[in-house]
């Protein structure tokens, strides 16, 4: 069965074609092989976003579709940027200036708490929806460090670690990752599409 994943973003794809490996009886479409068009992020929550992006493009496309939204939210900030991470320093999606507006309005505040957020939505062109979510607990970094991942990665350092995102191995960073836990549980929902039994949409995020 074809599913596609939902993402025009690279780099989340990457990771998630990495988490996701092979899943028996499914075959993974992207936007290289399915070009999509964006689906615009006007939701107040990463859970409706995620919905909209997987049901929209389940129903273009005629695939079971995977899609996330994702976000960073900061303690200080009041969970800013969370829902608007993409777009927190402009329309233009630039991870650099995104990061230097966060150092910025962090400058001499001590409470650096973060959390990073992936609702996971899967969607069947039915419009039936399942959504499930990971979450990574950690701290903002007072200066980008490291060249790996990307978005905010060079800033979060995970709780009991010394290291930014950026600074670990993708393996590193996926053994741990918010999108990794959120995609495990989706998992056993993508085993059970796999082989026709797919439960109920609904249960606990
Ligand atoms: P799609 O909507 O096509 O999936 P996008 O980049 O617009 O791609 P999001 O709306 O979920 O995806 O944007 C979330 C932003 O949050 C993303 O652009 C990054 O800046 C940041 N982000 C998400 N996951 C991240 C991660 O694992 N590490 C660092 N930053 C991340």
């Amino acid at each position: 069965m074809k599913v596609l994943i939902g993402t025009r973003n690279p780099h989340k794809l990457a990771e998630c074609l990495r988490i996701l490996g092979e899943i028996p009886g499914i075959e993974w479409v992207t936007f290289r092989e399915s070009p999509f068009p964006e689906v615009p992020e006007e939701g107040e929550s990463l859970e409706e976003n995620a919905a909209k992006k997987a049901q929209e493009l389940a129903r273009l496309t005629g695939l079971p579709t995977l899609a996330e939204d994702s976000g960073l939210e900061v303690a200080a900030l009041g969970g800013a940027p969370g829902v608007r991470s993409a777009r927190f320093a402009g329309d233009q999606k630039d991870y650099r200036a995104n990061n230097e507006k966060l150092l910025s309005l962090l400058s001499g505040v001590e409470d650096r708490r973060a959390r990073f957020r992936t609702v996971a939505a899967l969607a069947l062109p039915d419009g039936r929806l399942w959504l499930r979510e990971g979450g990574l607990e950690g701290e903002i970094a007072r200066a980008l460090r490291g060249t790996g991942g990307f978005g905010y990665d060079p800033l979060f350092i995970p709780i009991g670690e010394a290291r930014t995102l950026a600074e670990m191995s993708p393996e590193e960073k996926d053994a741990i990752s918010h999108r990794r836990r959120a995609l495990e549980r989706m998992r056993p929902l993508l085993l059970a599409l796999a082989s026709g039994g797919i439960p109920e949409e609904g249960g606990p995020l």
